[in-house]
């Protein structure tokens, strides 16, 4: 029997050597130490021992059985370390390998600024509104005493969806649409897209971007026009900016005038840039007409108002130094990234 145990001790070692899972280890363990084991099958046997060799054998037996499960335990500490060491292997990650990069989008230039005026106007107390780009000829044109033979009602200059529907040639109709529904005191800015039958060239765009602005209530002069103009553009352009108002004609202003900003490049001395002006046009302004106001159901007598339009990409292209609008139509990121 004494042999038999060493057998078992020494056959154990060896196929313990040999396993490299936790669960071939578990088998072996059933198969050397559990209940129909070999380890029991000959502990069974002791009852045939003298008693002299009982205390013996079953001392040896002990250490056996000791011994095996001290390997066991180390045998489950090796595979475990094993196990991790492959796992590390396998899941190596090389932090010298270029990376995916994340792509942000960015805003086009012309959002920056409209984004810039829009802060600018909501600070003196103006609403940001929004209108139809699909609108009524009234809206459009009648509503603002545009007559019938006024050159922008030609097919050639408007998109006509039908006889009195068309795509907005100026934001000026969302004006209209406010100065129907709410009562003066008025001050807001209707940015957005227009639409003119034009050709595409360096300064022509058949869309693109107006902010009207107007301002209705008892007693607005065109000193608050001026003076709200001023502050724009000092905004935009920085502190010594000047502006020049010249007298001008448009159909839903009396009196109109054109206004110039002074040349940022040479201060208003004269250049190549300005044509020697010293001032650069840069939008159209007035006193809203009596008949608008009236149109609207605002009565003239008791309200006035100031009202101005401006061209988006004209003074993104001023701001940036761009010298042809279809950069800002065309979409390639190699312009666009530069903003
Ligand atoms: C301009 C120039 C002058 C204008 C007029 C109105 C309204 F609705 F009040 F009549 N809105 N915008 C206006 C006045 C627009 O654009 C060059």
């Amino acid at each position: 029997m004494k042999d038999a145990l060493l057998k078992i001790k020494s056959l154990a070692k060896d196929e313990l050597s040999k396993v490299n899972d936790t669960k071939a280890l578990e088998e072996l363990r059933v198969k050397f130490l559990g209940k129909k084991g070999e380890l029991t099958s000959i502990l069974k046997q002791m009852g045939k021992l003298s008693a002299e060799e009982r205390p013996v054998i079953g001392q040896l037996a002990n250490q056996v059985r000791a011994e095996i499960e001290e390997s066991i335990t180390n045998r489950v500490k090796e595979i475990k370390a094993l196990m991790l060491e492959k796992k590390l292997k396998e899941e190596e990650l090389d932090v010298t390998l270029p990376g995916n990069k994340a792509t942000i989008g960015k805003l086009h230039p012309l959002n920056i600024v409209l984004n810039e005026i829009e802060e600018i106007f909501m600070g003196m107390g103006f609403d940001v509104v929004d209108g139809p780009e699909v609108e009524y000829d009234y809206y459009n044109f009648e509503a603002l005493n545009l007559p019938l033979d006024h050159p922008a009602r030609d097919t050639q200059d408007t998109f006509y969806i039908t006889d009195n529907i068309l795509l907005r040639t100026q934001t000026s109709s969302v004006q209209v649409h406010v100065m129907e529904e709410k009562k003066p005191p008025l001050r807001i800015i209707s940015p957005g897209r227009v639409y003119r039958s034009d050709a595409v060239d360096a300064t022509h765009s058949p869309l693109f971007h107006q902010i009207e602005g107007l301002v209705v209530d008892k007693g607005i002069t065109m000193s608050d026009l001026v003076g709200t103009l001023e502050l724009l553009m000092k905004r935009l352009y920085g502190d010594d900016c000047k502006i020049r108002l010249r007298p001008h004609h448009f159909p839903f202003t009396e009196p109109s005038a054109e206004v110039d900003v002074m040349c940022f490049n040479c201060g208003g001395k004269g250049c190549s840039m300005c044509k020697d002006e010293g001032y650069i046009e840069l939008l159209g302004a007035g006193m809203v007409h009596p008949k608008v106001l009236a149109n609207c159901g605002i009565d003239p007598e008791v309200y006035s108002g100031f009202a101005f339009g401006l061209g988006l990409e004209r003074i993104v292209m001023r701001r940036y130094g761009i010298n042809d609008m279809r950069l800002l139509f065309e979409n390639d990121l190699r312009f666009l990234n530069q903003f």
